[in-house]
């Protein structure tokens, strides 16, 4: 997918064999869970779900605002977080994964 290709290199301009991942607004999809389960970023942070599983799962808000949809293996998914506060989310099918975006400010 040329999309995909383009929003890859855009947002993972560093090797995705990590190691060495500071300050990571990636959440990966490993053995049916969320990689970090909690992920703190700043207002306006862009996340990228990355399906590293080789079955379907999508990252959905519990409350239902926004939702991925199905992503098959190696699928990425990204999406901006603009206002502070916790957002839960949660994977339809697999009821039992769930994953948490902190937005908080960026003041210590
Ligand atoms: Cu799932």
């Amino acid at each position: 997918m040329l999309l995909a290709a383009a929003l890859g290199a855009a947002l993972l301009p560093v090797p995705v064999t990590a190691g060495t991942a500071p300050a990571t607004t990636t959440v990966h999809i490993k053995d049916d869970a969320f990689v970090p389960k909690t992920l703190t970023v700043k207002p306006g942070a862009t996340v990228t779900f990355v399906n590293d599983d080789d079955d379907a799962h999508t990252v959905t808000a519990d409350d239902g605002s926004w939702d991925s949809e199905g992503l098959n293996q190696r699928q990425l998914w990204t999406r901006a977080f603009a206002k502070a506060g916790t957002v839960a989310y949660h994977c339809t099918v697999h009821p039992f994964m769930h994953g948490t975006i902190v937005v908080g400010s960026a003041a210590k």
